[in-house]
């Protein structure tokens, strides 16, 4: 196993390199708001903490994670950008809508990342209740938004 989760769970990672003059992007779905502010307060802290600079660090929001993959193209596509970082919160209904949007975001920022040849990740959360959406939103099983925010990182280093 290339890496290690426990790596991803830390907040600051001793082992990243200088990410000071790096430009993330953070594409925030104001669904289920609560949880996807929680998950980009943990991706945002965890760059800062990793060296990124305030600055450096440029936020746009959409309106539900189906459209995820156009706001993280829309920062991808940007010279100015290394890495985007798209942040979510699907949670499962009584209807296919669930599985129509889990299926589209995930093709659609698989190929914004393959089109612009930089790390687009998907920090989106696909749980059945609102109560295990919290539980990984800063809640008993960490954040989300800080292992995307690792993730991204990570993959600059290579
Ligand atoms: C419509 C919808 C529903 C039912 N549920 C969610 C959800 O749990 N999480 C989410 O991020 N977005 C949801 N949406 C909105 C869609 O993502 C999208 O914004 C709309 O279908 C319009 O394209």
């Amino acid at each position: 196993m290339a890496t290690s989760l426990k790596n991803l769970s830390q907040h600051s990672d001793a082992n990243i390199k200088d990410i000071s003059d790096r430009r993330f992007g953070i594409v925030v779905s104001e669904w289920n708001e609560e949880v996807t502010e929680s998950l980009y307060s943990g991706a945002l802290e965890t760059l800062i903490a990793n060296g990124a600079k305030r600055g450096n660090i440029i936020r746009k929001n959409v309106p539900g994670s189906f459209e995820l993959s156009l706001g993280g193209q829309w920062l991808a596509q940007r010279e100015d950008i290394d890495a985007v970082i798209c942040l979510g919160c699907v949670i499962q209904g009584e209807t296919r809508h669930f599985d129509f949007i889990c299926d589209a975001v995930a093709h659609g920022i698989t190929e914004v990342a393959l089109k612009y040849n930089k790390p687009v990740i998907f920090g989106v959360l696909t749980p059945e209740t609102q109560q295990q959406a919290f539980d990984r939103a800063g809640g008993k099983h960490g954040n989300k938004g800080d292992e995307a925010a690792i993730t991204a990182i990570k993959m600059l280093g290579f």
